[in-house]
């Protein structure tokens, strides 16, 4: 008898510890639950606040212009309407979301002019793409995430009705011609988007798997519920990948097919490549293990990523205090080719981290290599930081 409860109090004990193992370490390492915020690569003195420029959250920078581009609304009612993070307080939401460009060479901000948006509601903005056209190199396409309210129903039991707007620009204008609004049962829950430069195919991520009200933002983490779509405007949408965790962000490469999607509880990249037919295929996963946010890609080819050290910041800003100092961390990473690689594929270095008193809560980092400037934003953040590395 004695052997038997031993027996069986060992195989507890030893299932909790592969439980441990398994599922908890790898989660709390991710979460960053004991890790100590540590300060470098940025220079107070190095840096620029633009304070026109709030809740930004999506930020692309447009080569060869250097311009960026901004989705913009204000830090409060971010807290109201945000569906993705079950914040589904569609009466406190913002009426004057904006997309601005802000020039780092004249320190110019200018917020575009919607034309042809014929829409019952005002935008509300999240993820965005700015992609340069293929047929002609002044003009400019502009994709973008809009969270409408349902109309005639409650949001927080139907969510959002959330669509993607299609925009074409010149460079030189401050104006967007609407070209088309894309509404699609395969549009769950978007966070994020990836446009292609013929103006009608784009990529999205949904990071929910259904529109259903969540209970909490870390909900589940270990479920594997989320997915990318593809839609062209002609041709209707479709699911070309599922049962990935917390996606997020997602960026394709300008010069080749290949598609980066980041898990932000998760900790890693997934790397795609398009295929002929649209579809996606897995290629590699990139570990970095801190919970991540949106992807952008510099001008020699390196991916840059923005992270939380630590999770329970992100969450006390994001629930209760928009001023709360919150820890940031950037990644750059690059292909490891070449006589120094160590036969891992690919070089992940942190560039900088900082406790949040230079740089708090950005969600998205965009670094242009031809000045060496780092600009830095985030979902709730009250100024653009543009920072000289
Ligand atoms: C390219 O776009 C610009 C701005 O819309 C337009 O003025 C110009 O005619 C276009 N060029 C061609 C070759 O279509
Ligand atoms: C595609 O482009 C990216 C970034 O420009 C580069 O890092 C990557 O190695 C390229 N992938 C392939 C398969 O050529
Ligand atoms: C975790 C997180 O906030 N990620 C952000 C990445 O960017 C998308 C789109 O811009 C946002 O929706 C996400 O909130």
């Amino acid at each position: 008898m004695a052997l038997f409860v031993t027996t069986v109090l060992c195989v507890v004990f030893a299932s909790f510890a592969i439980l441990c193992q398994v599922y908890l370490l790898p989660l709390l390492t991710v979460l960053g639950t004991f890790r100590t915020v540590q300060t470098f690569g940025l220079d107070a003195a190095a840096c620029t606040r633009i304070p026109e420029l709030q809740a930004c959250e999506k930020i692309v920078l447009v080569r060869p212009s250097g311009l960026l581009y901004l989705a913009c609304s204000t830090p409060e009612s971010r807290l109201a309407w945000t569906p993705g993070m079950n914040q589904l307080n569609a009466e406190e939401r913002s009426s004057d979301d904006y997309i601005a460009t802000y020039d780092s060479t004249t320190s110019k901000v200018a917020r575009l002019r919607l034309e042809d948006f014929d829409s019952d509601q005002p935008i509300s903005v999240h993820g965005m793409d700015v992609v340069s056209s293929a047929s002609n190199a002044s003009e400019l396409f502009v994709y973008m995430i809009n969270h409408r309210a349902p109309s005639g129903q409650d949001p927080r039991k139907v969510g959002a009705d959330s669509v993607i707007e299609v925009f074409k620009a010149t460079v030189s204008e401050n104006r967007l011609f609407h070209i088309k609004t894309v509404r699609d049962p395969t549009i769950v829950s978007p966070n994020d988007i990836a446009g292609l430069a013929d103006g009608k195919g784009f990529y999205f991520t949904n990071d929910h798997g259904s529109k259903a009200v969540y209970d909490s933002m870390i909900q589940n983490p270990w479920s594997a519920t989320t997915s990318v779509g593809y839609c062209h405007i002609d041709h209707g949408c479709e699911i070309v990948a599922s049962g990935l965790p917390s996606s997020n962000g997602i960026l394709k490469a300008s010069s080749n097919d290949t598609i980066y999607v980041s898990s932000s509880f998760g900790g890693k990249i997934t790397v795609f490549q398009k295929r002929e037919d649209n579809s996606l295929s897995l290629m590699d996963v990139i570990s970095i293990d801190q919970v991540l946010d949106n992807l952008s890609i510099d001008n020699e080819d390196r991916l840059w990523v923005a992270a939380f050290p630590r999770a329970r910041d992100i969450k006390e800003l994001l629930s209760k205090d928009l001023d709360h100092a919150t820890p940031v961390a950037a990644f750059r990473i690059s292909s490891n080719i070449g006589p120094s690689s160590n036969g891992e594929k690919y070089k992940v270095e942190k560039v900088l981290e900082d406790d949040g008193t230079i740089v708090s809560g950005s969600t998205s980092v965009a670094y242009d290599s031809d000045r060496n400037l780092l600009f830095m934003h985030g979902i709730v953040a009250r100024q653009l930081t543009v920072c000289r590395i």
